[in-house]
């Protein structure tokens, strides 16, 4: 299959492109460096040395023989896109292209602006590049549990079956998210229904919990392969941020109560996940909706595996309850289905202590590159401030 990833530079676009590649698929990256600019601008780098895409597919062609075509643009400028997908003519195409960031999207104006923008651009430059140049190719694009907030009821697979007054329908299931970074991916999953409804576009919309893990069987071939791992208050994750914080000897920053519930997965269970969903394809004028986690826990219930599995590796880890900077509920029910993808074949890989070890481990190489600054939160949601950092 010809595969085109668009934001091929990020925590999950180069980890992917490696994996499709040592499948035998072709693939070309493409990134305009915008996650890179924006983590420089915030001081909010990535833990590991990550070289550019033209020097990691060099190394990885060397260590491997597969090669991986590399393309740096911006996917906003239309031309720019509708040429590559005319030249490439992909099979299939993974757009990670987004700012990824809640916390970025909360810091100011020009933040939600780029956000906005960039989010909602990429993702209509893709739909018109595929209707206008390459009808079959099936887009997989990554959206976000997070698009469904924290209902009082169960959350559906991205479609539920309602009866008003006599009647029965079958909707989007209702959405409400709680950072202008995920209603961007609520927008984006309208636009994407709409377009297949008008043009009979496949299209796969992955709602995916907060990743975690640094390692890849590819990237564990050379540490220059390492996907850009952050734990910044910004552009990292929950887990991977704890993992630092019990490296650094910082206590692992819950964020208010604690009792806050999310899906979680492995980086590894992504890339089996979007493999899946792309050697799957959804039929034409479908809108395909998965819910891509393997497991929920609390944050209290995070930390405290964290703190555990230091223990056994000799690291005293304390907890610490900050103020939360965000406005989320932190006490909630929460029971996501999961069925799609398991029926496609997903062998989930759990958070168990020797992975958690695994990943402390590999941490501790880097301890000299952390820069203790940059953990505790720096963005408050209703500060409405920009430019400074709060
Ligand atoms: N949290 C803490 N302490 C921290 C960091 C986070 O308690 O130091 C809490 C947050 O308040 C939140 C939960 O942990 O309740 C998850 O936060 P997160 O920063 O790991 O995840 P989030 O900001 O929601 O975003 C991340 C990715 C995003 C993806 C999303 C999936 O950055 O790209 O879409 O996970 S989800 O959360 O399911 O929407």
């Amino acid at each position: 299959m010809k595969v085109l990833i668009l934001g091929g530079d990020g925590y999950l676009g180069w980890p992917t492109a490696m994996h499709l590649a040592a499948r035998k698929h072709e693939v070309m990256v493409v990134d305009n460096y915008l996650r890179r600019t924006l983590a420089f601008q915030t001081r909010s780098e990535s833990l590991l040395p990550n070289p550019n895409l033209e020097q990691r597919a060099d190394l990885f062609e060397k260590k491997t023989g597969h090669k991986i075509d590399v393309c740096i643009g911006d996917i906003t400028d239309y031309e720019f896109l509708r040429t590559l997908v005319a030249d490439f003519c992909p099979d299939g195409l993974v757009h990670y292209a987004e700012q990824p960031s809640a916390p970025y999207s909360m810091r100011g104006h020009g933040e939600a602006a780029l956000t906005l923008k960039n989010n909602l651009m990429t993702t209509l430059n893709v739909v018109w590049a595929v209707m206008q140049e390459r009808p079959g190719c099936q887009i997989v694009k990554l959206g976000t549990m997070g698009e469904y907030g924290t209902p009082n009821i169960d959350i559906e697979e991205g479609w539920i079956d309602l009866e008003h007054k006599g009647r029965k329908d079958r909707f989007l299931f209702p959405r409400q998210a709680g950072s202008l970074y995920h209603t961007t991916k609520i927008m984006d999953t309208d636009l994407l229904w709409f377009y297949v409804r008008m043009a009979n576009l496949r299209v796969t919309d992955l709602m995916q919990g907060p990743v975690y893990g640094l390692t890849t069987p590819e990237a564990e071939l050379d540490n220059e392969l390492m996907p850009s791992f952050h734990y910044d208050d910004i552009f990292g994750t929950v887990i991977n941020r704890f993992l630092v914080q019990a490296v650094a000897g910082i206590p692992l920053t819950v964020y208010g109560k604690g009792d806050q519930v999310r899906g979680y997965l492995n980086l590894n269970d992504t890339l089996q996940c979007v493999t899946l969903a792309l050697e799957e394809p959804a039929q034409a004028g479908d809108l395909r909706i998965f819910n891509q986690f393997t497991e929920t826990f609390t944050v209290n219930e995070l930390a405290e595996r964290v703190v555990c599995a230091a223990q056994r590796l000799d690291i005293q880890v304390a907890i610490s309850h900050v103020s939360n900077p965000r406005k989320e509920a932190e006490d909630h029910y929460y029971n996501p289905m999961r069925h799609g993808l398991v029926e496609l074949g997903f062998k989930p890989q759990k958070l168990t202590d020797e992975v958690v070890m695994d990943m402390l481990r590999t941490i501790e190489q880097y301890k000299a590159r952390i820069d203790t600054c940059i953990v505790q939160p720096r963005v408050t949601w209703g500060c409405h401030r920009s430019g400074e950092l709060n």
